[in-house]
């Protein structure tokens, strides 16, 4: 890895870890809840919280960066130059319930392309990151997606709760891929999930409408582990809007 980029992702995994500390020890009686727009669609003070200790440290590290964080009212455009997208609690309604598998998401675009990812869940101290063509890593170690055919596989997939039009289809997807596999998961984190399949604890996931900080940073980590992302459709996905998002070890 160049010299340059080694310091800017080293600093992006200390700023992030330092971030996990504050879900670790988040006092949940504290922390108060708001609805957004959707079923089931959460944020905590915490999030808010995580947030922007993200981005006052990330915009330190590379000023000239925009940052598009789930928790703004606005969201700035990735088009040119680096953007940070970042998700400061994926598995938000895990954290509320105290589940324990949420993470923090920090995804780097260089002109509307991946070029690095961030995910890091505090709760199993397991830091998953990647650098667009210098392979995927966690903790240190290099990881691979699984060489197993979807009937030898777990599918993990999301329900898309805040989206009452998808529910059905969901889970008729799901069922299918139910009927393919040995079985199904649902963690209620897109971000972990994604990096399951990058290190070959599962062999496909799929939901019918992700937005891009949940899956930034992590679909780049199964690329570099050498897994393919694409819609369920089978299109390129989109860093500047939803999208529907089908990652697997590309065996199938
Ligand atoms: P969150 O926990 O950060 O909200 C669960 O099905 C997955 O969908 C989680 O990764 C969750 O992220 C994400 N998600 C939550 N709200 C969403 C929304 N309004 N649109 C798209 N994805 C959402
Ligand atoms: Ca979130």
């Amino acid at each position: 890895m160049e010299e340059m980029n080694k310091k800017l992702i080293d600093d992006i995994i200390n700023i992030v870890r330092e971030c996990g500390t504050i879900i670790l020890n988040a006092d949940r009686n504290k922390s108060s809840i708001d609805e957004k727009a959707g079923h089931a669609n959460f944020v905590t003070s915490y999030d808010k919280k995580v947030q922007e200790r993200l981005k006052e440290k990330l915009l330190a590290v590379l000023p000239e960066a925009v940052f598009v964080g789930e928790e703004e009212d606005v969201h700035a455009s990735i088009e040119k130059g680096y953007a940070f997208i970042v998700d400061p609690i994926d598995g938000t309604t895990n954290f509320i319930k105290d589940y324990h598998t949420s993470a923090i998401s920090v995804g780097l675009t260089k002109d509307s392309v991946q070029y690095m990812g961030v995910v890091y869940n505090p709760y199993l101290d397991e830091m998953f990151y990647a650098q667009k063509g210098n392979g995927a890593y966690l903790n240190g170690r290099r990881i691979h997606v699984s060489d197993n055919l979807l009937k030898d596989g777990i599918v993990i997939f999301g329900t898309a709760p805040y989206y009452e039009e998808l529910n059905r289809a969901s889970f008729e997807l799901a069922y299918d891929y139910f009927k393919k596999s040995l079985d199904i998961r649902r963690s209620g984190s897109a971000a972990l999930d994604l990096c399951s399949v990058a290190a070959g604890r599962a062999e496909l996931f799929f939901e019918l409408r992700l937005s891009p900080w949940d899956y930034a940073a992590a679909s780049l980590i199964v690329e570099e582990a050498g897994g393919k992302v694409t819609t369920v459709e089978g299109e390129k996905i989109t860093l500047g809007e939803s999208c529907s998002v089908l990652a697997s070890n590309a065996k199938n």
